[in-house]
């Protein structure tokens, strides 16, 4: 335990050199609690698919009860999205549906929100990975391409700042307002995609986020929505 912030929607910070994962580490801890490692040798992606958690980017997890029902959990990760697509407004971040955010159509940051606990008593935890001067793969990006002078502390800061003010409007029922944010900074609403949603794929074009955070897909055969899934860009 490295400190404990007062006034704030994080209570206690855990500070780690490396860990397998924050996300796992977040599950034994307390409601907001923040847990961050230098590194992480495990770090997971939606699906079983991997994180790459090099040194010298920012990776995090907070561990909330939000007062929300199960089913309007995509909205957080959503709200999660707009508040990292905010804190990163100088470099023009932008959001994939779901759960990316994009910089030059880049991927710079990813979003894993997990469920744990009893239906009646559950505890959300959001995981952020964002790249800043760790290396990275050739379609992703990293902050650093950007900016020579990138502090990760800086970034860190404002993006708990922001998740911290859109968490509050989510929780205050202002969903639609973040939704009509996240349509702003959306990078995908209008591009052509295919979704692959379990044995399912919708190819259209993509023409709204709706209420409920599905994606509005216009296919050949009529509108779909689809809630949850893998976008890419066709
Ligand atoms: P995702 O399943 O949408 O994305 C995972 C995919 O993204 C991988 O299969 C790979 O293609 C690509 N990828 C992997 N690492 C990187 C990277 N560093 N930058 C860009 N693209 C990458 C996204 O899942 C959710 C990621 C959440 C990560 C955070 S880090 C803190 C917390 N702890 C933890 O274990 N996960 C979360």
């Amino acid at each position: 335990v490295v400190r404990s912030v007062r006034g704030s929607l994080i209570k206690t910070v855990y500070y780690y050199d490396v860990l397998d994962s924050t996300n796992n580490k977040a599950r034994e801890l307390p409601e907001n609690s923040l847990v961050i490692a230098e590194e992480q040798i495990m770090g997971k992606g939606r699906l079983g698919r991997k994180w790459f958690s090099k040194k010298g980017g920012l990776y995090f997890s907070i561990a909330l009860k939000p007062e929300m029902n199960l089913e309007d959990i995509p909205k957080l990760t959503l709200t999660s999205g707009v508040a990292v697509a905010r804190a990163l407004e100088e470099y023009q971040a932008r959001l994939k549906w779901p759960n990316d955010v994009l910089i030059n159509g880049k991927k710079v940051c990813g979003i894993l929100s997990e469920i744990v606990g009893e239906i009646e008593n559950f505890k959300v935890i959001v995981g952020i990975g964002i790249n800043v001067e760790n290396a990275v793969p050739d379609y992703a990006t990293n902050l650093k391409n950007l900016n020579s002078e990138v502090n990760r502390a800086e970034i860190l800061k404002d993006v708990i700042e922001q998740f911290t003010k859109y968490y509050k409007m989510l929780l205050s029922r202002e969903w639609n307002k973040i939704r009509f944010e996240w349509l702003e900074l959306s990078d995908t609403i209008g591009k052509f995609v295919e979704v692959k949603a379990g044995n399912r794929t919708y190819r259209g074009k993509a023409i709204d986020m709706d209420y409920d955070g599905g994606l509005i897909v216009e296919t050949e055969e009529g509108t779909e929505k689809v809630f949850s899934g893998d976008c890419f860009y066709i």
